[in-house]
């Protein structure tokens, strides 16, 4: 199964990616995850990226594209993928499809995780008092939610059109949209 989890910043996307993981032998493939340790790592790719991550913007399409497809075929081969804050464009998103048939695979299920802009503020805010994540910092989270809206919220129809879209209600505790989440998966055919 290819699975995306798609909400805005801190709609918990890593959060129930990581539990599906543990719960269902899946392969997640975060392109923030992939991001945060290229500039960890001190590679080119990092310090192309981090201060465009740091200030909240978006990553170039031809990067993450190629972080996924490096990817991409270990996951498929081990079953299916959880993709968590990718595709973030319609770009992204088309070249996923692409990428995804190539392999005689597709996408699956699209599950939104809907959250509102001040629980996100909320919990954002207690990641950053916790963790210190540059960007989480309030100017950076709004950029983040700015870009959120511009750009990857219009994808919603592109999922919705090919019948892939369910919504989940985000705004509970974790175990409470785990339930959500996998009844969702679970009912789906
Ligand atoms: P991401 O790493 O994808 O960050 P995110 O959207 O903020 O996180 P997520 O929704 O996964 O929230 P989480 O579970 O952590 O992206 C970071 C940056 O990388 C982007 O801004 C961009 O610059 C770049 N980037 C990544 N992918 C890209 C792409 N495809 N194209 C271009 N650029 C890209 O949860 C957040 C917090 O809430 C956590 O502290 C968690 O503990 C808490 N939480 C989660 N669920 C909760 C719940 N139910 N109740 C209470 N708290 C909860």
């Amino acid at each position: 199964m290819n699975l995306i989890l798609f909400g805005p910043p801190a709609a918990g996307k890593g959060t129930q990616a990581k539990r599906l993981v543990e719960q269902r032998g899946m392969v997640q493939l975060s392109t923030g995850d992939m991001l945060r340790e290229a500039i960890a790592s001190g590679s080119e790719l990092g310090q192309q990226c981090q201060a465009i991550m740091s200030g909240g913007g978006l990553i170039a399409d031809d990067i993450v594209i190629a972080l996924i497809e490096a990817r991409l075929k270990e996951a498929e081969d081990a079953g299916g993928a959880i993709f968590d804050g990718f595709p973030r464009t319609l770009g992204q998103a088309e070249a996923l499809d692409a990428m995804l048939a190539k392999l005689g695979k597709k996408i699956d299920h699209v599950v939104r995780l809907k959250v509102d802009d001040g629980q996100l503020l909320e919990r954002i805010a207690r990641r950053y008092a916790d963790q210190g994540r540059p960007d989480d910092n309030p100017d950076s989270f709004k950029v983040r939610l700015e870009a959120y809206n511009r750009n990857t919220a219009p994808l919603l129809p592109y999922y919705d059109e090919k019948g892939l879209l369910t919504e989940v209600d985000g705004m509970g505790s974790v175990d409470a949209v785990a339930a959500a989440i996998d009844t969702a998966l679970d009912t789906r055919v």
